[in-house]
């Protein structure tokens, strides 16, 4: 590893990496960028993989916070590609940035279930949850059905051996626990967005999750989604589905999305379902990394734009259309 630090670091994007490559790349812009760029390291996991955060700042704390994660299912390998691409994209060409890119406190976790990204590395492929071990042989928790708003309602089961285990109860898993508890450590309304990026089927989905139930503020997540959708529609042409998640895919709750809106109080929560949408599914071919990774960018983007609005220039907005 030692040399690395002077000559770079190993990830690209036109190959699917393991987590070393992946947290050699977040030191690395740590290292590089120090004015920009810090890695915490939130938690641990089951098997005591680090639980690895790239923080990116102007250095403005009154910034939104932006908070993204990626690879809660171990075998959505486009996830991670996709989150490390966009890092790069706006670490790389920060100076370059928009305002509205710069003016956002970045959290990105690129890969939220480390031993699972690794198992489906090494072993099982179309591996999903994380390794907890009940015991029995048949391990690991689904952790998108384990975080703690409505845990163990819809679209999850209570049986360890279902790719849908919910766990023993909310944040019974370390994966998920160190994200509730670093975003919980924050004062309320720090974060302004929370964006969970997943595979596969190109979805735009907002909450509930848990149910086929809307948010007082849905036409707010449904506008700036839509927004994303047209704009990644117009650069690569790719086509995303924007709803409620119970009622676009299916109802499942314990969801990431839900507890950032239900009980973090975040107001723009979504899951990404990036591509593609069948031909390949989970098992998308490096060669499609770029094209995710941009599309993923430009959800992002969107986002930050909603987010670094300031009430001047939405009062100015409405003036304009009166
Ligand atoms: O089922 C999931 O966890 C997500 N789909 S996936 O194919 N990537 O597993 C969708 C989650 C949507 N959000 C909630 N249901 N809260
Ligand atoms: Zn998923």
């Amino acid at each position: 590893m030692g040399f690395l630090f002077l000559l770079g670091h190993r990830l690209t994007w036109q190959a699917y990496h393991r987590l070393d490559d992946i947290h050699g790349f977040f030191d690395y812009l740590a290292k590089t960028y120090p004015d920009i760029c810090t890695v915490e390291t939130i938690g641990y996991s089951i098997q005591k993989r680090p639980l690895k955060i790239l923080k990116i700042s102007n250095g403005n704390a009154g910034n939104p916070g932006v908070w993204i994660d990626g690879g809660m299912h171990a075998r959505e390998w486009i996830s991670p590609a996709a989150v490390t691409y966009i890092a790069n994209q706006i670490v790389e060409g920060w100076d370059d940035m928009p305002a509205h890119m710069k003016n956002v406190n970045w959290h990105i976790h690129a890969v939220a279930n480390p031993d699972g990204y690794e198992y489906s590395h090494t072993t099982d492929r179309l591996w999903r949850k994380n390794m907890r071990s009940h015991g029995r042989n048949c391990p690991g928790v689904d952790l998108n059905r384990n975080f703690g708003y409505k845990w163990g309602g819809k679209g999850t089961s209570a049986n360890p051996c279902s790719q849908t285990y919910r766990g023993s109860k909310a944040f019974s898993e370390p994966e998920t626990f160190y994200i509730s508890k670093y975003i919980s450590n924050f004062p309320r309304n720090t974060f302004q967005a929370y964006l969970s990026f997943h595979s596969y089927g190109q979805y735009i989905l907002y909450p509930w999750g848990y149910d086929y139930r809307v948010t007082n503020d849905k036409s707010d997540l449904d506008r700036v989604a839509r927004q994303a959708g047209t704009t990644i529609t117009k650069s690569t042409g790719f086509k995303y589905t924007v709803g409620s998640s119970a009622t676009t895919l299916y109802p499942a709750a314990g969801g990431s999305d839900d507890w950032a809106k239900g009980f973090a109080g975040i107001k723009y929560a979504y899951t990404i379902e990036m591509g593609d949408t069948g031909r390949y599914g989970f098992v998308l071919p490096a060669s499609y990394i770029e094209q995710n990774g941009k599309d993923g960018f430009t959800f992002v983007e969107t986002v930050a734009r909603a987010v670094t609005k300031t009430k001047d220039s939405r009062r100015r907005k409405i003036r304009r259309r009166s």
